[in-house]
């Protein structure tokens, strides 16, 4: 299979687009209200519901379980069963962004910036789905890669992305409340793996000896930088309700921590945003255990379709 990789040009236009959408309509849209940023149809569904049904096909294949092993070796190899959401569409019934793939043999995913990890298992997962889509439909379909600028805020962009056009499709992103109120994450799910939160000091720091599993309280009162906006910021405060969390946005963590404005800095184990920046910067040591949160479940998602299911039929095509 042939891809591009598409650099992000339209990133710039994308941020200040979204920060005016932001403004205008939040990111927490009621259940129940109609999102202004809601700009999917029926065929989003439909191409929701045909990558769920490739996704249920491959991720008990061996190709897919060794990709997973090699990019996320702590992920379960057992998945949330999907029955309800894992049937493909007609062909015959296509419309809109699913009769667009059908017809021009495209189909774009949206991947993050710099983190090489998430877009090596990415690219490799979505061959694996359009293979699988291209067999079933009897069309060739090719993946198409476009890198979103989302260091600064982690998810938005991705939202506005696909609602501009530019992407049809994430498939790395953990599905969140929040977040299944502006995309649609009816999808089975690719990967299951228990999150766990590092926290990297200066190696010059008193802190630097600690082991936060034999002591889960020992950066009680201390400042730690986050990612802005980050998934997990919720269950790591449920986890770690001394921890005063603050968040940066990824390219300023390391420097907010060697300017002493925080005392550490974290972020999820498994290919968590800044996680490169943090293994690579001479003078940062990882501390001894982590802070266990919780299960984390990552689907394919694609545009929001309806606040409540109701476009949807939640996976019932
Ligand atoms: C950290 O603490 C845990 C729990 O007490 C212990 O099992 C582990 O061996 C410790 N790690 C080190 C490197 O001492
Ligand atoms: C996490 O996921 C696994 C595998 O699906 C499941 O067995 C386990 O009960 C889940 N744990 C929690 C806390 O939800
Ligand atoms: C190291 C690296 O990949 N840096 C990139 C991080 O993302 C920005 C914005 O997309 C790129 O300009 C950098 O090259």
């Amino acid at each position: 299979m042939m891809f591009a990789l598409v650099p992000s040009f339209f990133a710039a236009v994308l941020l200040l687009w979204t920060a005016a959408a932001q403004a205008q309509t939040g990111d927490d849209a009621q259940q129940g209200e109609r999102d202004p940023a809601v700009v999917g149809d029926i065929g989003d569904v439909q191409l929701n519901a045909a990558i769920s049904a490739a996704i249920s096909q491959i991720r008990d294949g061996e190709a897919f379980l060794s990709v997973l092993d090699e990019h996320f070796p702590t992920a379960t190899k057992t998945f949330p069963s999907c029955e309800a959401s894992a049937s493909y569409p007609p062909a015959a019934e296509a419309e809109g962004t699913f009769a667009e793939v059908l017809e021009d043999g495209v189909l774009v995913f949206g991947l993050p910036a710099n983190a090489t990890t998430i877009q090596q298992f990415n690219i490799e997962v979505d061959n694996l789905i359009v293979d699988a889509l291209s067999s079933h439909y009897g069309v060739d379909i090719s993946p198409k890669f476009v890198i979103v600028d989302n260091l600064a805020d982690f998810f938005v962009p991705f939202r506005e992305a696909m609602n501009v056009g530019e992407a049809d499709v994430l498939t790395w992103f953990t599905v969140t409340e929040r977040r299944a109120h502006s995309v649609d994450y009816t999808s089975c799910s690719l990967v299951n793996f228990v999150n766990e939160v590092g926290v990297w000091v200066l190696d010059s720091s008193e802190l630097a000896g600690t082991n936060l599993t034999a002591k889960p309280d020992a950066l009680d009162g201390m400042k730690v930088g986050v990612c802005d906006n980050c998934f997990y910021i919720s269950d790591f405060t449920k986890t770690a309700p001394g921890v005063l969390l603050e968040e940066h946005a990824v390219f300023d963590m390391v420097p907010a921590l060697k300017q002493g404005k925080v005392d550490g800095v974290a972020t999820i184990l498994a290919g968590g945003p800044g996680l490169e920046e943090f293994l690579t910067t001479a003078g940062l040591v990882k501390l001894e255990g982590s802070f266990v949160l919780g299960n984390d479940t990552r689907a394919a998602a694609t545009r929001y379709a309806g606040p409540d299911g109701a476009v949807t039929g939640q996976g019932g095509l």
